[in-house]
């Protein structure tokens, strides 16, 4: 237990119930650290809520909302280029259909295993209540590596990954979505088999191409929600992105659309990274250069490095760009990117906003310094919603056999943002006027699964 669950109890009862839970989930499923983490923050933020509404501790629902509702673990063999063969490890992880279907994205990165993608599935379960749409929490994915694969044999890859994984999905059971590792590309692969292996033409993934039933607005979805997001958050202090200094980490699908967002609403991003290292580019990242990023991360897939080569940016290798001067950090890169040390840096440089692209970039102790500070603090599961609220808005127009236009669409996920914001406010708001968006996305996104577990039985 650390000492924020301590100091946040007001009994020994509560603290014998928080570490009792903790400790039980930890034997339970040991070594799943990331999932330790995701459960553990959420637990601080419910303790009380749930002692104050003893319906919910009679019923054991945190308890029984840790356990998976069903774990699928299967074995992915493929051909490369060369004619050898393969084998990687799938995995499909459905946490709680207790609002809608199964909703989540897949990961192919080779450091998945199931205590992350656990921790994504959990997250998820929250982030998906708190989107209003009608969507249980799920994850999956492989410790498949894209990088350095040619198309062919990631179209195997995805082949074979879908044999097995078509036999558990389905547009009212589960439906699966990009993350790390997997764009358009692989979502394109992923459809074509299991079209092929169903005969059948359904809106069983999101993120699908725009001819063949995609949404508008879904690549941009997660980035644009991002800076929506905080930008409700300046609202709070009468306060905008116009003139603001922003550090954003990543180069991928979130980032880039983070960036575009920023410089829209008349920011300067003057950072992005990849795993290898970060770019600073002091002049800021325009329209122009974001272009090149997306052109070099989206088609020629390299390496970040490039930007300054190109451009004439600071590269640094190996680092992360939290020691870069900035008024707002957008972290959306990866988990755990954002530890205690680099945190007080960010305070000691004047940031005041931290939106979280990225599920779980802030270590425990790095959400701690943020909330010592009463900085402005947006958790991934409400920060980053706009993408798989888009995923749903997509499952929405694929049943109606419609689709919506760019501004229909980006009109509902600014308003769902809006009110993703409202739902934190309204749970985290303390005393002093201090919005803890940590405790309001927690308590918000709980309420209405447990209601609908509660409503539902023993299930
Ligand atoms: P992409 O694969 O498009 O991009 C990921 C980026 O993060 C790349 O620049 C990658 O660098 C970097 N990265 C990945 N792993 C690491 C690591 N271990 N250390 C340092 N950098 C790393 O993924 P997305 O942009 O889709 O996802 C980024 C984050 O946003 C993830 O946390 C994801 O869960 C979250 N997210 C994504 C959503 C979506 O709709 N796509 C929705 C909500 C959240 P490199 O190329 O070197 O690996
Ligand atoms: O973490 C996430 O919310 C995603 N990767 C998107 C999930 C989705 O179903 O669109």
């Amino acid at each position: 237990m650390t000492s924020t669950m301590t100091n946040s109890m007001t009994s020994a009862h509560k603290s014998s119930f928080g570490e009792e839970f903790m400790n039980n989930l930890i034997s339970r499923n040991p070594g799943e650290v990331e999932f330790h983490q995701a459960v553990h923050e959420v637990t601080e933020s419910l303790l009380d809520f749930i002692e104050d509404n003893p319906k919910y501790k009679n019923a054991k629902i945190l308890e029984r909302m840790a356990e998976a509702e069903r774990i699928i673990i299967f074995r992915v063999p493929w051909v490369d280029d060369k004619g050898e063969v393969r084998v990687n490890r799938g995995y499909r992880v459905e946490m709680n259909s207790a609002i809608g279907p199964y909703k989540g994205g897949l990961r192919f990165h080779p450091t998945v295993n199931l205590g992350i993608l656990k921790f994504l599935a959990f997250e998820q379960v929250f982030k998906n209540s708190l989107t209003t749409l009608p969507m249980g929490g799920g994850k999956g994915g492989s410790d498949f590596d894209p990088k350095q694969k040619t198309d062919g044999e990631v179209m195997r890859f995805c082949q074979s990954f879908m044999t097995e994984l078509s036999k558990h999905i389905g547009p009212n059971t589960d439906v699966p979505a990009g993350d790390i590792g997997v764009g358009g590309r692989e979502i394109g692969f992923l459809f074509g088999q299991y079209k092929r292996l169903r005969n059948e033409f359904t809106g069983v993934l999101t993120g699908k191409g725009r001819e063949w039933g995609g949404s508008l607005i879904r690549p941009e979805a997660t980035g644009y929600g991002t800076v929506y997001f905080a930008d409700e958050m300046l609202k709070t202090k009468k306060d905008s992105f116009k003139g603001k200094i922003v550090t954003v980490s990543g180069s991928g699908n979130v980032a880039q659309f983070t960036t575009e967002k920023v410089n829209e609403l008349g920011g300067k991003v003057v950072t992005l990274s990849d795993s290898s290292g970060f770019i600073y580019d002091s002049n800021g990242i325009d329209a122009d250069k974001l272009k090149f990023v997306m052109r070099l991360k989206n088609i020629k897939r390299g390496r970040i490095e490039e930007y300054a080569k190109k451009f004439g940016a600071e590269y640094y290798p190996n680092e992360r760009p939290w020691k870069i001067k900035c008024d707002v950090a957008l972290p959306c890169a990866t988990q755990n990117e954002i530890n205690k040390e680099e945190a007080q840096i960010l305070i000691n440089n004047g940031c005041i906003c931290i939106s979280e692209g990225a599920n779980m970039p802030s270590t425990p102790d790095a959400v701690e310094v943020y909330l010592e500070n009463k900085i402005l603090y947006g958790p991934g599961k409400a920060a980053n919603a706009g993408g798989v609220s888009v995923s749903g808005l997509e499952m929405s127009q694929n049943s109606l056999r419609m689709s919506w236009t760019r501004e229909e669409v980006d009109g509902h996920l600014k308003r769902i943002m809006e009110d993703i914001h409202a739902t934190c406010v309204k749970y985290g708001k303390k005393q002093d006027g201090f919005i803890n968006y940590v405790d309001g996305a927690n308590i918000g996104g709980f309420v209405k699964v447990a209601e609908a577990m509660l409503a539902q039985g023993l299930v």
